[in-house]
């Protein structure tokens, strides 16, 4: 057996003993011996993808959905550098990623050869550890190298503290393809038992106690891990609780799913400074929320791993592991001062949105309200995000997924495919027309791949609408071609390109319908940018009357 095919062969094996079960590879030759070894190892699931940008998001999106490192291969040159925006994605966001690149030995590094490039440490900090295995070699004690190291790399991506991308640059020499006979001057062969080195965890972290309070408030963000615990309690404790689509904590009596128009509005926010907020995940969306968490009493960041503080207000008091929420002695009429304007705001919004044809938040309000419970829906950043945190209702049984870590509009159709991939249960995306175009590739898909039941909703505004919404707007002359961006795409042709389903849908009572089907499939929805930033305000003004009608 050549050295390359021995190490590919020892290295996939050793990885699929330690749990690994999708693997996305980008073609290529150089990464020959690991495409054939992942091919013939019926236990890993193996997704081919042309465009490395595309491949490593959908990884990004197999691996957040499914919780567990997923493998990404591509060939050496600027093939490993199409990875790199998926990397920071999954370093941000806490993503476990193992890279493996493949490249060439030394010998022909930094002397023109083709398709060289130097891809040593090519994704700086945002890895979690980085290693050059060396070419493979055909002498003893390289076995027990190559499984102990895909033991730590798998490890070292899954956690349990700061789990996250890991790269290993694999050097091959040819020959590339399998040659000669099986020998080899040691036993290739793994443990019988499992991995070669089995990982263990340390003990559980002490918890802050914090002494009792009703004037509470329960904040949890993207990325936001253990919430059930935390709900449970911010509900005994009587504290309201506001969640980000993707926090997953917005169900239940004690969710505040208006909370932006709430903390918008200023006498709202006077009125209600809490004693204490505890914050899980990392908030981003509404900047009412991170200017309130600024004169909140204690501020207290649950940070699980400790490697992070998610603290952007810089507003932080004390950041822990583990808090207890104690049950505390009063009545309940903090609470039901915010569920007072909760509703109120909830039903000034919902009228403004039920009068406006579909628009964009009315859109996500509906969408998030419909999808079957078992759902899963991936958000692009940009406005769908924001729209489904102000205008979508609590509710259990969705799951809402985001590439918040670096908020990035690339990689989002793949990295909905990927978790829609790794999801059981109907899977939706929601989108905006810049997002969606950025990652036409994702929409690729060889007739031999795994193809996820996913459909996507695109929201066609012609260019990025957010910016409408930004102070950039009151430029009026350079805006549209600096920001507004209008491409005149018809994204009807975009889908029949690649032969993907697609409806157009231009009525709020018609889209659960265009929702229905099977498989990758587009559902369009047209939208205005200036329409859409006016009613934006016309809702901020409604909930702002309502929140302060509640406070006479
Ligand atoms: N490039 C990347 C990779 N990520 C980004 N976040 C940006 C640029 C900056 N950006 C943020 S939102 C946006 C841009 C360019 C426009 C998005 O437009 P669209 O996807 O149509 O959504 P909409 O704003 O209309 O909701």
């Amino acid at each position: 057996m050549n050295p390359a095919t021995a190490l590919a062969a020892v290295l996939v094996d050793e990885l699929a003993r330690c749990g690994l079960t999708d693997v996305v590879l980008a073609p290529g030759s150089r990464s020959t011996p690991l495409a054939l070894a992942v091919h013939a190892d019926s236990r890993v699931r193996l997704h081919v993808r042309v465009d490395e940008r595309s491949a490593s998001f959908l990884a990004v999106g197999l691996a957040r959905r499914g919780g567990r490192p997923v493998a990404l291969i591509c060939t050496s040159g600027t093939a490993a550098a199409n990875f790199h925006p998926a990397v920071i994605e999954a370093h941000e966001s806490g993503v476990p990623l193992l890279v493996l690149t493949a490249d060439r030995p030394p010998e022909l590094r930094d002397t023109g050869a083709s398709q060289t490039v130097d891809q040593v440490k090519m994704y700086g900090t945002a890895v979690r550890w980085f290693s050059e295995i060396g070419v493979p070699e055909e002498r003893p004690g390289q076995v027990a190298y190559w499984r102990s190291l895909a033991c730590r790399a798998y490890q070292r991506a899954l956690g349990p503290y700061d789990p996250g991308p890991v790269h290993l640059n694999v050097a091959f020499r040819e020959p590339l393809i399998p040659d000669g006979d099986e020998s080899w001057c040691e036993s290739l062969e793994g443990d019988a038992q499992g991995p070669w080195v089995r990982a263990r965890v340390a003990s559980p972290p002490v918890a802050l106690h914090l002494p009792p309070t009703r004037r509470g408030v329960l904040v949890v963000g993207d990325g936001a891990t253990g919430t059930r615990r935390y709900v449970a309690a911010a509900g005994m404790a009587g504290w309201p609780v506001l969640s980000e689509p993707s926090g997953g904590a917005r169900y239940g009596d004690h969710a505040v799913s208006a909370y932006h128009f709430l903390l918008g509005t200023p006498e709202f926010a006077d009125a209600h400074r809490p004693d204490v907020v505890v914050t899980l995940g990392r908030p981003s969306l509404s900047r009412p929320l991170l200017n309130w968490l600024r004169h909140a009493g204690e501020h207290i960041v649950v940070a699980a791993d400790m490697t992070r503080w998610p603290d952007p207000t810089r507003s932080a008091t004390q950041v822990a592991q583990v808090v207890e929420i104690p049950v505390a002695a009063g009545d309940d009429a903090w609470l039901h001062s915010w569920r007072r304007a909760e509703s109120a705001a909830r039903g000034a919004i919902d009228e403004v949105m039920d009068a406006s044809g579909l628009s964009e938040p009315r859109l996500a309000r509906d969408l998030a309200g419909t999808l079957p419970n078992g759902s899963l829906l991936f958000s692009g950043s940009s406005m769908p995000i924001r729209d489904l945190d102000q205008a979508m209702r609590p509710r259990r049984g969705l799951r809402i997924m985001a590439n918040r870590g670096a908020a990035g509009i690339d990689g989002v159709v793949s990295s909905a495919m990927g978790a829609a991939l790794a999801h059981t249960g109907p899977s939706y995306a929601l989108m905006g027309d810049l997002t969606f175009l950025h990652d036409q590739n994702g929409l690729l898909l060889g007739p031999r791949e795994p193809r996820p039941d996913l459909c996507l909703v695109v929201v066609n505004n012609d260019g990025g609408g957010i910016f409408s919404l930004l102070p950039q707007a009151a430029l009026r002359d350079p805006f549209e071609r600096l920001f507004g961006t209008a491409h005149g795409v018809d994204l009807g042709h975009v889908a029949a390109a690649t032969g993907t389903p697609y409806t157009f849908v231009d009525e709020p009572g018609r889209l659960e319908r265009a929702l229905r089907g099977e498989g990758p499939r587009l559902v369009e929805v047209r939208t205005d940018r200036e329409s859409n930033a006016m009613l934006h305000v016309a809702m901020r003004d409604a909930a702002q009357a309502a929140v302060r009608a509640t406070l006479a």
